[in-house]
């Protein structure tokens, strides 16, 4: 039996504005694009909530909604700063942690369970911890496997501190009652055609059969996944990220999304904190990775190998981007992450290159400028950290 935690900061862009300033505390902030601008809400404060507004919505719906809302826009280095404090709090913990976002994390702490009376104590510390060290609001679930770890982080959020039981038949009873909306992977599509068939709770799904639920799913993968986490059964293991083998990052969204244009906005942000640790890493990839799962909960990953090793984060969003086109997706997206792999230590440019005075050579210059870009911006944010230059809103269309 496994002990693993599940951390999820609260609204953790907007907890971290209103730290930073007293004056935003108690007020309905959100982040992201001005209201008067077309683009999306990153996330909003517990605040903000109380009148709808959410992560992915437009702001131009957000500021109708929240007139008086405080909106303020991404500060992605700064953020990547506190979540780099909150990485290293969480290994004083345990080494064995897999970073699924900025502010998410999974833990699996079975090994260490002997220094702490119960995982309710040690579940307590690292929220504490959190509160006096870095003064934000966390919420942590405790489980014997991811699913069922995830799914209690949300349960009592904000603030939230929530422990599964143990058995199999506990298991069944703690998720019976249940929406089926808890369960990972279900968003709005998911949930309305399981409506159509009369399920509406984790119950009505523990009363059908793994065929029923993959004929009503329309696929295989897609049954089985439900009826797993329906029973409460998850076997994927916490895997600690590996610098030398590849880092990737990647995120949910709260309904599916079926918007381009926030499938590239998060892509910007992804490639930005991919690109971070790598050349904090002091690595170049040969590999990049795009990832994403359709409401369909089919996963596909497509990968490209490079003519030669990158690390800036122009040139992985450029590749990201150009593998995202690819795909050619028309369904709604779950989930999207981006990665690298296939690490070496330097930029050399491979010897085969055909032409170095032609277009090799023109793309050579521009890599040892972004280069020298993306080394300057991170000087900045090491030595300025919050008020360090941003690049976050590159306009999309000049990274064709
Ligand atoms: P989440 O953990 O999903 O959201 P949250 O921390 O703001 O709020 P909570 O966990 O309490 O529900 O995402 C973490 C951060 O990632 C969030 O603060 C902003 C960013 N984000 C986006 O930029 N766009 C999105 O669509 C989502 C879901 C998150
Ligand atoms: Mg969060």
């Amino acid at each position: 039996m496994r002990t693993i935690l599940h951390l999820d900061m609260d609204a953790f862009y907007a907890s971290i504005e209103q730290r930073d300033n007293p004056l935003y505390r108690g007020k309905p902030v959100i982040i992201g694009s001005p209201p008067d601008q077309r683009g999306v809400v990153s996330t909003a404060s517990y605040e903000a909530r109380t009148f709808g507004v959410h992560s992915a919505m437009p702001s131009q719906t957000a500021g109708r909604l929240c007139p008086d809302g405080v909106f303020l826009p991404v500060r992605m280095d700064h953020y990547i700063r506190v979540s780099e404090q909150l990485r290293e709090l969480l290994l004083q913990f345990t080494p064995n942690i897999e970073p699924l976002s900025l502010d998410e994390a999974f833990m699996d702490v079975t090994g260490v369970m002997r220094m702490w009376s119960s995982p309710l104590e040690l579940a307590r510390t690292i929220k504490q911890r959190i509160a006096t060290q870095l003064n934000l609001p966390s919420s942590i679930g405790v489980a014997g496997n991811k699913f069922l770890a995830k799914l209690a982080s949300d349960l009592e959020k904000p603030n939230g501190l929530c422990v599964v039981p143990g058995d199999a038949e506990a298991i069944t009873r703690f998720l019976a009652p249940l929406s089926v909306r808890r369960i990972w992977g279900v968003g709005k599509v998911t949930a309305k055609r399981l409506a159509e068939h009369q399920l509406f709770t984790i119950a009505d799904l523990q009363q059908r059969s793994l065929a029923e639920l993959q004929r009503i799913m329309g696929s295989p993968a897609g049954g089985e996944h439900l009826w797993s986490l329906a029973h409460g059964l998850d076997d994927r293991r916490v895997e600690p990220e590996t610098a030398e083998k590849s880092i990737s990052r990647e995120q949910t969204f709260r309904e599916d999304c079926s918007d381009p244009e926030v499938w590239r906005q998060v892509l910007l942000e992804l490639t930005e904190q991919v690109g971070h640790q790598l050349r904090k890493s002091n690595l170049y990839a040969r590999c990049v990775t795009l990832k994403y799962r359709l409401s369909s909960f089919r996963t596909h990953t497509r990968q490209e190998t490079l003519q030669s090793p990158l690390a800036s984060d122009r040139e992985l969003l450029r590749h990201a981007l150009g593998l995202l086109e690819k795909q050619r997706i028309r369904e709604p997206l779950r989930l999207i992450g981006f990665g690298v792999s296939q690490f070496t230590d330097s930029m050399i440019v491979a010897n085969d290159q055909p032409d170095l005075f032609g277009e090799a050579r023109v793309e050579a210059q521009d890599r040892a400028r972004n280069a020298r870009l993306d080394e300057a911006v991170d000087a900045l944010r090491e030595k300025y950290g919050r008020n360090a230059i941003k690049r976050g809103n590159w306009s999309l269309s000049d990274q064709a």
